[in-house]
């Protein structure tokens, strides 16, 4: 077993990677830049290091500061959490050369679920549904594009081979904006990302995004916790979630549940990980990998009963998988409120001293939050502040649930986007299942 982990990362998951290392006995090295001396994980760890001032590309992301921090507090291991440098795979590599663990997969594997034609190409030798399209890079060859673009058929949609979540995609609805597309597209992710690689896909106007959580040990085993619907978003910002995904045919399920486990095994996957899909007319497709523990991850922890974040720990600490699938069972429903600091309506950040807070409680409901009456949300950071998960028997149980919990909530000093959520548990498509990635931004068009 690890003796003692940095966690390199701040807000709810620091304070959710503190706990389940608690839980495992595991000594616990808060990093943290001088904005964060006061977070709540800080407080609690049994040793912190400030790595940094307070911008993030001079702390999170500074690498040579974190393995200083891990070599002068004696730290074996180092989880990032989500964002920062969880994707890192320079950062993945830098950590194991220096002889320290890092808690995910390794660089390797980081580096092809970076690359986003690596990746589709990596699921279509496992087996993994993917969208129809270039299946590889666009060249130069005009006339090529061109018969790619009319076999996939249009409207078509270009997107960066570096980008992800959103970023360096162009939507193409005829051959006549083609090839201007693929350049500007190519020079766009050249700039941002410099890597100007960039393919082609069938775009798909209505889909949901339905995403698969897996486990692994990069010794041969691995087991899928189901699937997670995180079509409640805006600007690519998930707002609402839930699991499992609703009104999904048991066939195309299981189907896709079994894939994602057979591409684990195949590309020697480690640690926790997330197949993201679009689905759509019953079907799904593969549109990237996260090699991270997720925001919703907790989502997944009620109707699985599994700590994923605890079994993160335990496979990096060497030990083999030891739920087996068949030991899992799926029960109920959860859903997922993120609460951000920001206007309800305007969504400008609103950061500041909390100045009074009282959590929701009660049967089947947790949250996941690092914020205190007296704690100042720092504005150098997202703005997440905490989320409001609840289960429930069936759906609806779950979503009452959420709509007394965000009625309990209570947060003074600082706007929160509570009242969207409220309206949100409200909304009759919503509260019906299936709505897909487009209704929350034309909602809010309205
Ligand atoms: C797509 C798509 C439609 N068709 N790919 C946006 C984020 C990135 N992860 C992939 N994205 C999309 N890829 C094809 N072939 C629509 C989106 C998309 C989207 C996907 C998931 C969640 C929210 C989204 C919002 C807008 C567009």
């Amino acid at each position: 077993m690890l003796d003692k982990v940095l966690i390199a990362n701040r807000g709810e998951i620091a304070l959710r990677i503190l706990r389940a290392c608690k839980e495992l006995g595991i000594k616990t090295v808060a990093a943290h830049s001088k904005a964060d001396a006061s977070l709540k994980h800080v407080l609690l760890a049994d040793e912190t290091i400030c790595i940094g001032p307070n911008s993030s590309a001079q702390s999170y992301l500074n690498v040579p500061a974190i393995i200083s921090a891990m070599e002068i507090s004696n730290a074996q291991a180092v989880h990032p959490g989500y964002g920062f440098l969880a994707e890192n795979a320079d950062f993945a590599e830098q950590v194991e050369k220096s002889g320290f663990t890092f808690i995910g997969p390794t660089a390797d594997v980081i580096r092809i679920m970076g690359d986003k034609v690596a990746a589709i190409d990596a699921m279509i030798k496992s087996g993994v549904p993917t969208v129809p399209g270039s299946n590889g890079p666009l060249t130069d060859d005009a006339a090529r594009s061109k018969r790619i673009g009319l076999e996939v058929g249009y409207p078509v949609i270009i997107k960066a081979a570096a980008g992800g979540g959103g970023r360096g995609m162009r939507v193409v609805r005829s051959e006549n904006e083609l090839i201007n597309a693929i350049q500007v597209t190519k020079a766009e992710a050249k700039a941002a990302f410099g890597d100007g690689t960039v393919y082609m896909e069938k775009f798909l106007e209505n889909p949901r995004h339905v995403e698969v959580q897996v486990l692994a040990d990069g010794q041969g085993n691995a087991i899928h916790l189901g699937d997670r619907d995180c079509s409640l978003q805006r600007r690519h910002q998930k707002v609402l979630e839930e699991a499992p995904a609703p009104g999904i045919p048991e066939d195309a399920r299981n189907g896709v549940l079994k894939a994602c486990v057979d591409a684990c095994i195949e590309i020697g996957y480690r640690g926790a990980g997330t197949f993201e899909f679009l689905y759509e007319d019953g079907c799904f497709f593969f549109i990237e990998m996260n090699t991270r523990v997720q925001v919703e991850h907790p989502v997944t922890e009620m109707i699985s009963g599994v700590d994923i974040v605890k079994e993160q720990l335990l496979i990096a600490s060497g030990e083999k998988l030891s739920i087996r699938q068949e030991d899992i069972t799926f029960r109920g429903h959860s859903f997922e409120c993120r609460i951000n600091a920001e206007d309800s309506t305007t969504f400008m950040p609103s950061p500041g001293k909390i100045t009074a807070y009282h959590a929701p409680g009660g049967n089947g409901v947790r949250v996941d939050s690092h914020i205190y009456a007296g704690y100042t949300v720092p504005p150098h950071y997202d703005s997440l502040v905490g989320k409001i998960i609840t289960y429930g028997k069936d759906r609806d149980a779950a979503l009452s649930r959420m709509a007394n919990a965000l009625d309990e909530l209570h947060i003074e000093g600082i706007k929160t986007n509570t009242e969207l959520q409220r309206d949100l548990v409200c909304d009759t498509e919503f509260r019906k299942g299936c709505v897909n990635i487009h209704y929350l931004e034309k909602k809010l068009g309205l």
